[in-house]
């Protein structure tokens, strides 16, 4: 039986597809037995229920007075290093290069080369902060000195290689979800909260920010509305909430939208839905879409970044280029009127969700590029995803 690990996990833990997924591996690694230590400013949001095999260390920011900024970097390597130390960690897995990856490898220069470190870098870390050149250095060292990196699409991979001139290996894994948890809920009951019965349900779940373009997700909405009778379900929070309130209201769709904040139960709630919405301007994954995947749900989106390596076009949604609001309404028209369609897109959905991005297999890959790091040859069962 090969070595069980203890492993220190790093993320952002209050928001971001990055955070859940760093979550949700540290939470079925230690349903493998694995020991995982969470080292992060707060409890991470989908941490759920007690697990003998995770603990939680926090990171606190020294605020002395000299200082104009608290200095939140050193602070979480010091952590790093002394939870390393103190509970003899093998390795560190970092989720997100900035600045977890830079702390990393700081804590690796404390502790020495016995601890070992991997990277998974999500997207905005790559396609946003590597375009600043005063953070690309400090990217590319990060990256560097990470014993493996990993991408979540080959999209990402690609991005890595071009704007940072990295010629090392990086693995792909591609995110997951728990199929325990993701799978078509009865929703029948709630949906007849917010559309009557002949109406279908579009949906888009984001942090809101620019780059999710949710003023694209009003405009195919509204042309969807004015052929089928249809309701809108926003999903989140974020910096752009304002702006679509008010393009809702200018454009007199108020009636027929409706804001439902952020929610902790995503399964429950997509499952609602007839069609999730992701026209993303950028997205190395798009997690949202194999969360709607997973319960039944296509998406209709942007062929952007790593879409297309998720929602297979034709057959679990349709992609169109970035900001062709005009084929997107058209898109979901076709799913929306045809429920023979919708129902084939729905079993692709479920079959693609289970067997490519099956929770088991990619927690898998996972251990085995631990193992690796750690020179440890083990023999780990292959799990069949059905
Ligand atoms: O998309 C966001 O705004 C959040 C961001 C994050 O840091 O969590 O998401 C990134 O990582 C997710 C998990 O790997 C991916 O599913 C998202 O596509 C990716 N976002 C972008 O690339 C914009």
């Amino acid at each position: 039986m090969a070595k069980k690990l203890k492993i220190g996990i790093t993320c952002y833990p209050t928001l971001g597809g990055s955070g859940v997924v760093a979550t949700e591996l540290g939470k079925l690694l230690a349903e493998r037995g694995h020991e995982i230590h969470f080292i992060t400013h707060s409890i991470p949001f989908r941490l759920g229920k007690f697990h003998k095999n995770i603990f939680f260390h926090e990171v606190e920011v020294n605020d002395y007075y000299v200082f104009r900024y608290p200095p939140y970097d050193l602070s979480l390597a010091s952590k790093m290093a002394q939870v390393a130390k103190m509970q003899q960690l093998d390795l560190l897995h970092v989720h997100y290069a900035v600045p977890h990856a830079v702390c990393a490898y700081l804590a690796k220069q404390m502790i020495g080369n016995g601890l070992k470190t991997v990277t998974t870098l999500h997207g905005t870390d790559i396609t946003v902060l590597a375009q600043d050149e005063s953070l690309k250095d400090l990217i590319r060292l990060a990256i560097h000195q990470s014993d493996a990196v990993t991408a979540v699409s080959n999209d990402l991979i690609q991005e890595t290689r071009n704007l940072l001139d990295i010629l090392t290996p990086i693995d792909l894994t591609y995110n997951f979800v728990d199929k325990r948890v993701y799978y078509p809920r009865e929703a029948a009951s709630l949906r007849s909260d917010f559309a009557a019965p002949d109406e279908k349900i579009l949906m888009h779940i984001s942090n809101f920010r620019p780059v999710k373009r949710v003023s694209d997700v009003v405009e195919i909405f509204e042309r969807v509305s004015k052929r089928i009778p249809a309701k809108l379900l926003l999903v989140g929070e974020g910096p752009e909430l304002t702006k679509i309130q008010c393009k809702i209201k200018n454009m007199g769709l108020e009636d027929r939208v409706h804001f439902l904040g952020k929610q902790e139960d995503v399964a429950q709630v997509i499952s609602m839905a007839d069609v999730l919405l992701l026209p993303s301007e950028k997205e190395s994954f798009g997690l949202v879409a194999l969360e709607a995947m997973a319960c039944g749900v296509p998406t209709i989106g942007s062929n952007a970044g790593g879409i297309p390596e998720l929602v297979t076009h034709g057959e679990t949604g349709f992609l169109s280029d970035i900001g062709n609001v005009e084929e997107m309404a058209e898109g979901a028209i076709k799913l929306l009127t045809d429920d023979t369609l919708h129902a084939k897109f729905k079993e692709a959905c479920l079959k693609r969700a289970r067997h490519d991005f099956c929770n088991d297999s990619i927690t898998e890959q996972y251990e085995s590029i631990y193992y690796r790091v750690l020179g440890i040859d083990a023999e780990l069962p292959v799990s069949v995803c059905e």
